[in-house]
């Protein structure tokens, strides 16, 4: 994004009052998000094994400032000052995720013990601060000696995946309630499989959708395996989905953005709350549909207890004969606010996504597991960092979430993305999403004028 300009938005512009938190009921969870290989750092510490990020960010060309996650915000040993941040803002949740690759040992059920007391320590420094830990298992950084043997596309990595849940819930099951599975398996499967700029980095749809399925699997089966090992465990999965929006009123366009729907939204939620995959998009798919075991389909539909929902921006789809088989096209943003990722800034879409999966699915409990956005942040001379667009960001979309709230949309928690300023996948360091700026050079933190927003408001000052 070269155009700084269009970022700009005056403060007085803002259309949506701005929301208070006696808005929202006494018990709802205010968090921040964020993730293992974003920010621990530590990459080769206390038995950490290579993950499939480790691997791609050492493949030249693929993300953008050659930079990885070796080092990151260094939060492995950083976290108590983090999580002091947290405090200070008035948190009263945190999500964070698990990197396997501390646990994976490649001996079956044999985690590694340093690992587990890694996130033992972790969690005691949550709840230490009264912050109710959420921790998501999988947040894309799989052991790169399971994708050796095929990753997510061979079946053997879904019951590695129930160990490493096995592992991970009896470790912490006496002070974790809130386990999400998965975080957005679009990305692992689609954008790291068939879009393949993420890792692993492959092209093929028919892969894409086999890992989709197995991920779906392994949700499926690790559920039960929680459940056994957590009292009053509380399991669900963070999904990434945008209200989309055709490029034009015409049927071509509208019939594309059908087409993409059904990949996009049906393809991970239908079978999630146990309608089984949509027809149209099998009909589409072919012979890339994937391979479906026997109790498959049951395991996928297992009940949860909440429904995570990662928000960012809508999307215009367009009718594109050229790109099969889906036939549709998602439409560069050129117009209106923009923030650094070119995404756009459109709050009331997020009222519109919970609407509709409610309207669709009735999912029960629903909680915002990330929403969040990059700018293009500077440190002024007296240390501060003005982040207004942030600001306001956040603020409209907590006002877009009071009006889900206030038409029965059963919402009850919202984690901003991101606490810190971290490693943005294949944008490298290049953007920033954090309330807390890093500087990368001396690992120092400062709270951004978000992060004083956010405090004020939970604070009701
Ligand atoms: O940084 C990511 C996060 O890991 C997953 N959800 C979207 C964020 C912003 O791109």
């Amino acid at each position: 994004m070269t155009t700084a300009n269009r970022h700009q938005r005056p403060e007085s512009a803002a259309p949506s009052p701005a929301p208070q938190r006696s808005d929202f009921a006494s018990d709802f969870l205010w968090g921040c998000a964020t993730s293992s290989y974003q920010i621990e750092g530590a990459g080769r510490e206390d038995g950490r094994v290579e993950s499939i990020w480790d691997r791609f960010a050492a493949t030249p060309g693929r993300v953008k400032d050659g930079s990885n996650g070796l080092v990151a915000c260094d939060h492995y040993h950083r976290w108590p000052e983090d999580f002091d941040i947290a405090q200070d803002i008035g948190l009263n949740a945190y999500r964070f995720s698990i990197a396997w690759p501390r646990i994976y040992t490649g001996e079956h059920g044999q985690p590694n013990q340093k690992g587990l007391d890694f996130y033992s320590r972790l969690v005691d420094g949550m709840l230490e601060r009264g912050l109710q830990p959420w921790a998501t298992l999988y947040h894309w950084d799989l052991p790169q000696t399971l994708q050796d043997a095929g990753g997510w596309e061979n079946r053997a990595t879904i019951d590695a995946f129930v160990d490493f849940a096995d592992a991970m819930t009896r470790t912490l099951g006496d002070r974790v309630k809130h386990w999400i599975t998965h975080n957005e398996p679009w990305c692992t499967a689609i954008i790291g499989n068939y879009e393949g700029w993420h890792a692993p980095g492959n092209t093929s749809l028919k892969t894409a959708l086999q890992v989709a399925h197995n991920v779906l699997v392994s949700h499926g089966k690790a559920t039960p395996v929680i459940r056994a090992n957590v009292p009053d465990a509380q399991v669900g999965m963070a999904v990434s989905l945008h209200p989309l929006r055709a490029a034009s009123g015409s049927p071509e366009d509208q019939a594309a953005m059908e087409r993409h729907d059904g990949l996009r939204y049906r393809w991970f939620l239908d079978p999630l709350f146990g309608r089984g995959y949509p027809q149209a998009t099998l009909d589409l798919i072919g012979d890339a549909a994937p391979d479906v075991v026997a109790g498959d389909m049951e395991a996928i539909a297992v009940k949860t207890d909440f429904m995570g929902v990662n928000y960012y921006f809508p999307e215009v789809v367009a009718d594109a004969p050229d790109h099969a088989p889906f036939r549709a096209r998602v439409l560069p943003t050129t117009q209106g606010e923009i923030t650094a990722m070119g995404w756009p800034v459109a709050p009331e879409g997020l009222s519109e996504l919970l609407t509709r999966i409610e309207n669709d699915y009735h999912p029960g409990p629903m909680y915002v597991t990330e929403n969040g956005s990059a700018f293009d942040d500077t440190v002024d001379a007296n240390g501060e960092v003005d982040d207004v667009q942030r600001r306001q960001y956040l603020m409209r979309h907590l006002a877009s979430l009071k009006d889900a709230i206030d038409n029965g949309v059963p919402v009850k928690g919202y984690f901003a993305w991101s606490l810190l300023d971290n490693f943005e996948w294949a944008e490298g360091y290049l953007k920033r999403f954090g309330l807390v700026h890093i500087d990368y050079e001396t690992q120092q933190r400062r709270l951004k004028n978000s992060g004083k927003w956010y405090r004020a408001f939970l604070r009701q000052e």
